[in-house]
């Protein structure tokens, strides 16, 4: 396999520059941890108070870092930089899908964020309170986050993909007393209503006083008195500044929603302190950011990826972040070029799945623009195949543009192992070593590392700053799922293999998670959605490999008595999929079958289905299966999407 070396143009100008500037850094991150992160936390961060212990572990696996010290977010992704020449530096560039723009300097963010501060603290809303944003991605989604965390509110981002009832049950987790939302937002050139799906959300969240309203689309939308009300209004009424709540180190900054191994979904909580010290030295390290950089991460802020280096990295290192609205693919499949090309952006961030469909739409469309100013392209969501490695390694980047693929998951908040591009020799489809202060390893089912050349749990043995600190509402499950097949060690979750130069190989999930568009789903969560549609009497729901989403949805589905079995039955489940969780999570086949494989004690038997999507067949063991018959009938039946 051949490697890829950086230039020595790349090199000498890097933030970490060569393998041995790498080496440096990881070693002495791993003889003195704790030194280690104070210091890059004294360098590169204000805090109103300076923390007592770098690391509590007394009450481990709930970790704390930075013990005793107060921050705030915002300050150190705001008004630190408006005290510099920063003050007048674009921090966001946005673009919507119609073509509109929008530019936001340092200054005019802050105070857009210290207004809506105001909006949010005037309503009563204060430190620890929760709220929700399920927003289109305009800059008020990035304002009101911000907004939140400069007084200590505490926020969940809910994708704007996600249906009335996705919406609601983390409304009613998290116990939420607002929910910020616009009338809808632009997606291939159709507007995407979002506040009806507030209002069916909300006819059973009692708990939600206010509902904040950005004009976005123009589409018409109902207004209950009393409860919800314009942004503009309110922002009329409310002062320019606002100043930051000095805040724990610990306080939480954060709740994101991702799927688990059983239907309901799991809120991950991150804290303040750490979280912003890990992210702004992934920034450092593996985005090698310089003050000059244009930087976009075509991610949604709706995952943790748009959270973490759309939003709060690029703010911290006080660098210009790109921010589109739409579709990559309109009005044409060349879309996020004419982006690249227009902002001259230089560095790029996308996920192998949009890989994927860029090379299924062809060579022309990059082709077509001038992409000369990028010089440093990042992968992320899942593993990426050699080809479209290699393809996005030549056709966008121009065989100049190192490649960073980036491993990391909602839980660890930060990027974890990454190739730093002015450093490893890159190999596609390997995420090679972890960055420097993180502890991971690839381990058998007792926690002793494998052989170079083996396969086997990915995990991370010591706690870091960004971790998150627990699940929200459910401590136990925290420690269940996370600290204690490996006791003490974090499983990840997924399978890797470290090859024998030491690189990383991450092979994809070990659980019941399936990867759609490099969005996490449960197979649970999937089959509780169907077995709540009335003609449904049981569904078991497994991934299969897809040439452009990575894993698709393959449903088997055993329809209730007297029910018709067949395409409309089909076409009627994909639409109640898309109501339910979301249009992404519609299953691409589905098949009708009067029973499904199961164990004696009653577990469907996963394996085999997947099996039998794939190969049509079944080989493996089967000697636990209750009724032979059923795998032969359930090659029957099959309907495509
Ligand atoms: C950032 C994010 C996490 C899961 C993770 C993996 C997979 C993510 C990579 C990857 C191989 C990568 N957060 N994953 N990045 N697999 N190489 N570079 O995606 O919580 O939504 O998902 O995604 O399985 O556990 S996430």
């Amino acid at each position: 396999m051949p490697l890829y070396h950086p230039s020595e143009e790349f090199v000498s100008q890097a933030n970490v520059s060569g393998m041995d500037a790498y080496r440096a850094l990881y070693e002495r991150a791993r003889d003195d941890p704790e030194g280690f992160w104070a210091e890059l936390a004294e360098e590169h961060l204000d805090w109103f108070k300076k923390w007592d212990r770098v690391l509590d572990s007394s009450q481990a696996p709930f970790y704390k870092w930075f013990v005793g010290g107060r921050t705030n977010m915002t300050h150190n992704c705001l008004d630190r930089h408006c005290k510099t020449w920063r003050k007048n530096k674009a921090a966001i560039i946005w673009e919507g899908e119609p073509g509109d723009q929008r530019m936001l300097t340092y200054r005019e963010l802050a105070r857009l964020v210290e207004r809506f501060a105001n909006v949010l603290k005037n309503r009563g809303y204060k430190a620890g309170d929760r709220a929700i944003i399920y927003m289109p991605m305009i800059p008020e989604l990035p304002v009101a986050m911000l907004a939140c965390a400069r007084l200590g509110i505490t926020h969940s981002v809910v994708f704007g993909g996600f249906s009335a009832e996705a919406l609601k049950t983390r409304i009613l987790d998290l116990d939420a007393g607002a929910v910020i939302t616009a009338d809808g937002g632009w997606r291939r050139g159709k507007i995407v209503p979002l506040k009806p799906a507030v209002d069916e959300a909300l006819a059973d969240c009692p708990g939600v006083r206010n509902v904040v309203v950005y004009k976005r689309a123009g589409n018409e939308v109902e207004l209950v008195a009393g409860r919800d009300h314009w942004w503009h209004d309110l922002n009329a009424g409310a002062d320019d500044s606002c100043p930051a709540e000095e805040l724990d180190s610990e306080h939480p900054l954060y709740v994101l929603y991702t799927s688990g191994t059983t239907g309901k979904p799991k809120g991950i909580v991150h804290a303040t302190g750490g979280y912003q010290l890990q992210v702004s030295m992934a920034m450092r390290w593996v985005f090698d950011i310089k003050e000059e950089d244009t930087y976009w991460c075509a991610a949604d802020i709706g995952w943790v990826t748009g959270h973490s280096y759309i939003v709060y990295g690029p703010l911290l290192a006080g660098a210009t972040t790109v921010m589109y609205e739409g579709a990559p693919d309109f009005p044409g499949p060349d879309r996020f070029w004419r982006i690249v090309d227009k902002y001259k952006v230089n560095v790029f961030y996308t996920s192998p799945t949009a890989v994927r469909a860029f090379i299924r739409s062809g060579v022309e469309h990059p082709e077509k623009h001038d992409l000369s100013s990028l010089r440093l392209l990042g992968s992320v969501g899942e593993p990426i195949n050699p080809s479209a490695w290699e393809w996005y390694y030549n056709v966008i980047g121009g065989g100049r543009c190192p490649i960073v693929d980036t491993w990391w998951q909602t839980e660890t908040g930060s990027i974890m192992i990454s190739p730093l591009p002015g450093a490893t020799p890159l190999k596609p489809g390997s995420g090679a070593f972890p960055l420097p202060g993180v502890a991971a390893d690839v381990v058998d089912g007792d926690g002793a590392s494998v052989a170079p050349g083996s396969e086997g749990y990915l995990v991370v043995r010591k706690p870091w700053p960004s971790m998150f600190r627990t699940l929200w509402g459910d401590p136990d499950r925290f420690r269940q799922t996370y600290w204690s097949q490996i006791p003490g060690v974090y499983l990840v979750g997924d399978a890797a293999r470290k090859d024998k130069d030491g690189y990383i190989w991450v092979l994809g999930r070990v659980d019941d998670v399936m990867n759609v568009s490099g969005h996490r789903l449960s197979t649970a969560e999937l089959e509780s959605s169907l077995v709540r549609h009335p003609s449904v009497a049981e569904a078991a729901v497994v991934g299969i490999p897809d040439e452009l989403t990575g894993q698709a949805v393959a449903a088997f589905v055993t329809p209730k008595q007297g029910v018709e079995a067949g395409d409309d039955l089909a076409a009627e489940l994909r639409g109640w999929v898309a109501k339910e969780i979301g249009k992404f999570a519609r299953p691409k086949q589905i098949r009708f079958s009067d029973a499904l494989p199961k164990t004696r004690s009653g577990k469907i038997m996963r394996r085999l289905l997947r099996e039998i999507v794939t190969t049509q067949k079944v080989s493996g063991d089967i000697t636990t299966l209750e009724d032979l018959s059923v795998i032969d009938r359930l090659a029957a039946g099959q309907s495509e999407d």
